[in-house]
C-alpha cells in the first residue's frame, strides 16, 4: 500500500515537476488566464455567445467553432457559456464574405457576445479572433469590431515530397503520412487546420512545386481526399502541385503539349476527377520551365499557353492556376534577376482570368534581403500573386531565429510607382491596382513532423506572422509579434516584452552577419546554410561571385546601364534613387552597385570598413538576442528556455563563421585590416573553405 502511494504520488507529481511546454499547441494554448479579476471580467461579459448567419443553418464549420469556444473558454476561464447559432440577415457589408462582426449587446439575463457573418467560415474566424482577444488578456470593451481579409486566397505551400521529405524543411517529416492515408488520419491534421483557420488561412497546397506526377494517379487522389475531409470544417481548400509532363508519365501519352488535343482531353479529365473526390478542389501550383521542371517550352509553347492549358480545365470548376514566376535558366546571358522580368512581361495580357502569376517577393530567390520583385509593378493586365518564404531556407533553417514580418513588410509596402505613387507591392497583389477577381498570397510552409510543428520554438512566430498578414497587409511587425508572443508564453509583459522586441530586431542581425549592405547569393552550396562567397557551381548562376563580384577594385553586381541594367526593370523613380550610390539606401548598396573598397559611406567609414563592422555588428547581434534570453530563465518553461537557450549559442558561432569567412574571403580582395572593433577571425580562409557540412536537413541533394 504504502508502495502503492508512493508510486501514485510520483505519478501526479511527475508531470508538474518536468512540466515544461512542448510547443505542440502553437499559439492556441488557452492556458488559464492568471489574474482572477481579469477572469470575473470575462466570465461576467461571455455568458451568453451567438454564432449568427444569414440562415442560421448548422455546419461542420458552425459546429467547429463551437467547439473551440468550448474548449477555449472552459480551459481558460473555467466557464461554459451558452453558444447558439441564430439566423440573422444583417452583417456590416465591411465584413465581406469572408470576414466577421463582433458586436456586444445587452441582453434580458446579461450581456450577449454575437459574431455575425456572411458565411460560417466568417464566424469560425471571428471565434479564433475572441479567443486570441483572451489570449492576450486585453478588456472585453475592445472585443466590437469588423474584420475583413484583403486578400481572397491565404495558401500555405508544402514543398513536401510523397517520400516525406520536406525540400528546404528543417523541422522534421512531412506532416503528411502519405503511407497511411487515407484509413488512417493523423490528429495532427486537425490541429494542422485549426492553426491555420486561426490565421485566416484558406488553403494548402500539399505537395512540392518540384512535382511528382504521382500525386495525381487514383490511389493518391483518395488520400488527397481523406486530407480535403479533414481540412475542410475548417475552411480550408486543398490545391496540388501539379507536373507539366503528367500526361507522359501517368497519362500514357507521348506528349505534354499544351495545344495537343489529347493532352487537353487528359487534363479535363484528371481535373473532373479530382473535382468527383473533392468538390471544392483549389486548383494547381506548377513550376514550369525552372530547375529542371519540364513545361510549355519543350513544345516551342509559351508559359501563357502552359497556364491557360490548366486554366481551362479548371475553370468549369471554379479552380485556379498558380502559375510561378521563379523562372532562369543557366544558358541565359542575362543577368538571373531579369530574366523572369523578361519572359514574363512579353505575356501580359494572355493569362486567363482564373491564372495567378506567383512571383517571389524579390527577384532573385528569398535572400534575407532583396528589393521587391518588379514584376510586380510591370504587369497591369495580369493577377498578381506573391510567395513569400516562411520557412528560412536562407536564413538559418529552424536553427537560426529571424522573425521574417519586417522582411514581408518591406516588399508589401515597397512602391512599385506602376500607377503613380502608392502603387504598393501589397495593393498589386490585394486586387486593388488590377483586374478584380481573386487574389492570393501564398506562403512556403516552416512546419514538419517535430513535435513543435516549425522545430525552433521561436520559429512558429513566422507562421503566425504570414497567416496574420495575409488577412491583414496592414498590421505591424511589432502587433504580430507581440500577439504571437503573448499567445505562445503568456500574457505577463516580462516576457512577452522581451520577446517581441528579440523577434522584432532578429532578422537584420541575420542579414548583418550573413550578407550585408545588399550582398546576396553568397551562402554555401546546396544545403545554403553557413557561408560560401567562394562557391563555384558547375553554372556561373549558381556560383557566388556572379553576385558579389569581388575584385581588386571593389564589391558589389553591377546592376546600373553600365551592368546588367536590372535597375531599368524598375520605375523611373526608383531606378533614378536606385542607381545613384549616395541616394541608394545602404540596405541595397551592394545589390545594384560594384563600388571601390575605399568608397565613402553614410556613416563615414569607407566601404570595406563599413562591411567588417555590419558582420561585426551581426554577431554582436546574437550575443544581444542571448542576453535578453538569459534575462528570461525562470519567467519561460524550462523545455522552451533550454532548448532556444542552446540554439542561440549556435547561432552566435555560425554568426561568428559568416563573419570570419566573408571577410577573409573579400579581404583577398580589399587588402585592408580589419577596422578596430571588429574580432580577429578565429581560423584561416582555408579551413572555413574546406569545411563540409554532411547532411544538413531539407537539402535535396543528401536525401
Ligand atoms: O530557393 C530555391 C530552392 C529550391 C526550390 C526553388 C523553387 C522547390 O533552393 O529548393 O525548389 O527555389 O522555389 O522552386
Amino acid at each position: 500500500m504504502k508502495c502503492f502511494l508512493l508510486v501514485l504520488a510520483c505519478a501526479l507529481a511527475a508531470p508538474l515537476a518536468v512540466r515544461g511546454e512542448d510547443g505542440y499547441r502553437l499559439w492556441l494554448r488557452y492556458e488559464p488566464v492568471a489574474s482572477p479579476d481579469l477572469r470575473r471580467h470575462y466570465v461576467e461579459g461571455l455568458t451568453r455567445i451567438v454564432l449568427a448567419t444569414p440562415t442560421g443553418a448548422e455546419s461542420p464549420v458552425l459546429a467547429a467553432a463551437r467547439m473551440e469556444l468550448r474548449e477555449g473558454l472552459d480551459r481558460m476561464l473555467g466557464a461554459n457559456p451558452t453558444v447558439r447559432v441564430e439566423a440573422r440577415a444583417e452583417v456590416d457589408p465591411a465584413a465581406g464574405s469572408d470576414g466577421y462582426q463582433v458586436t456586444v449587446t445587452k441582453g434580458e439575463g446579461g450581456p450577449v457576445v454575437t459574431i455575425a457573418a456572411a458565411r460560417d467560415i466568417g464566424v469560425l474566424y471571428g471565434a479564433f479572433a475572441l479567443l486570441r482577444h483572451l489570449q492576450m488578456n486585453l478588456p472585453l470593451s475592445g472585443l466590437a469590431t469588423v474584420s475583413a481579409p484583403r486578400i481572397s486566397q491565404r495558401i500555405m505551400n508544402h514543398w513536401d515530397n510523397l517520400n516525406r521529405f520536406v525540400e528546404r524543411g528543417y523541422a522534421g517529416f512531412s506532416l503528411w503520412d502519405w503511407y497511411q492515408l487515407p484509413e488512417v488520419r493523423d490528429r495532427r491534421y486537425r490541429d494542422y487546420a485549426r492553426a491555420l483557420a486561426s490565421l485566416g488561412l484558406n488553403g494548402t497546397v500539399l505537395n512540392n512545386v518540384n512535382a511528382n506526377a504521382l500525386i495525381l494517379t487514383p490511389d493518391y487522389l483518395k488520400k488527397v481526399a481523406a486530407l480535403a475531409d479533414e481540412f475542410r470544417p475548417y475552411g480550408i481548400r486543398v490545391y496540388l502541385s501539379a507536373r507539366f509532363s503528367a500526361p507522359i508519365e501517368i497519362g500514357g501519352l507521348k506528349t505534354a503539349d499544351p495545344q495537343d488535343p489529347a493532352v487537353i482531353a487528359w487534363w479535363r479529365a484528371k481535373v473532373e476527377e479530382i473535382y468527383t473526390l473533392i468538390p471544392d478542389f483549389g486548383g494547381f501550383l506548377v513550376k514550369a520551365n525552372s530547375e529542371g521542371q519540364p513545361g510549355p517550352h519543350e513544345y516551342g509553347r509559351t508559359h501563357a499557353d502552359g497556364a491557360n492549358l490548366f486554366a481551362d480545365a479548371l475553370a468549369p470548376h471554379g479552380g485556379l492556376v498558380l502559375w510561378r514566376a521563379f523562372v532562369y535558366a543557366a544558358d541565359n546571358s542575362l543577368d538571373r534577376v531579369r530574366q523572369a522580368y523578361r519572359q514574363f512581361t512579353a505575356l501580359d495580357g494572355q493569362f486567363r482570368d482564373n491564372v495567378l502569376l506567383q512571383i517571389k517577393n524579390g527577384p532573385l530567390d528569398f535572400m534575407p534581403r532583396e528589393p521587391f520583385h518588379p514584376l510586380f509593378g510591370a504587369m497591369p493586365r495580369t493577377r498578381l500573386a506573391i510567395e513569400l518564404q516562411i520557412t528560412q531556407e536562407y536564413l538559418g533553417g529552424a536553427t537560426h531565429l529571424a522573425y521574417l514580418a519586417p522582411m514581408w513588410k518591406e516588399v508589401l509596402d515597397s512602391d512599385t510607382f506602376a500607377k503613380g505613387p502608392n502603387s504598393t507591392v501589397a495593393r498589386v497583389v490585394d486586387g486593388r491596382l488590377r483586374p478584380p477577381g481573386p487574389s492570393v498570397i501564398s506562403g512556403v510552409a516552416n512546419t514538419g513532423n517535430e513535435r513543435n510543428w516549425t522545430g525552433h520554438p521561436l520559429a512558429a512566430a513566422n507562421w503566425y506572422a504570414f497567416g496574420r498578414l495575409a488577412w491583414d497587409h496592414q498590421l505591424t511587425s511589432q502587433q504580430i509579434a507581440e500577439e504571437w508572443a503573448r499567445m505562445t508564453f503568456g500574457a505577463n509583459p516580462r516576457v512577452s516584452v522581451p520577446i517581441t522586441r528579440m523577434l522584432l530586431g532578429s532578422r537584420e542581425i541575420v542579414v548583418n552577419y550573413s550578407m550585408p549592405l545588399g550582398l546576396h547569393h553568397i551562402m554555401a552550396e546546396g544545403h545554403h546554410f553557413g557561408p560560401g562567397p567562394w562557391v563555384v557551381a558547375g553554372r556561373p548562376d549558381w556560383s557566388s561571385n556572379y553576385y558579389h563580384q569581388a575584385d581588386e577594385r571593389g564589391l558589389g553586381a553591377a546592376r546600373g546601364p553600365a551592368g546588367s541594367n536590372a535597375l531599368a526593370d524598375y520605375a523611373p523613380e526608383l531606378a533614378a534613387r536606385w542607381g545613384n550610390p549616395a541616394t541608394c539606401p545602404d540596405e541595397l548598396l551592394l545589390w545594384f552597385h560594384h563600388l571601390p573598397w575605399d568608397h565613402r559611406m553614410r556613416s563615414g567609414r569607407i566601404l570595406w570598413d563599413e562591411l567588417a563592422v555590419r558582420y561585426q555588428q551581426g554577431v554582436e547581434g546574437v550575443r544581444g538576442l542571448q542576453q535578453d534570453w538569459d534575462a528570461l530563465l525562470g519567467l519561460v518553461d524550462d523545455e522552451r528556455f533550454q532548448r532556444v537557450k542552446s540554439l542561440l549559442r549556435r547561432q552566435e558561432s555560425d554568426a561568428r563563421d559568416w563573419r570570419d569567412a566573408c571577410l577573409l574571403y573579400f579581404q583577398q580582395y580589399s587588402h585592408r585590416p580589419l577596422p578596430e572593433g571588429v574580432e580577429s577571425p578565429a581560423h584561416d580562409l582555408a579551413t572555413y573553405q574546406a569545411r563540409k557540412l554532411r547532411y544538413a536537413p531539407g537539402h535535396p541533394g543528401d536525401y
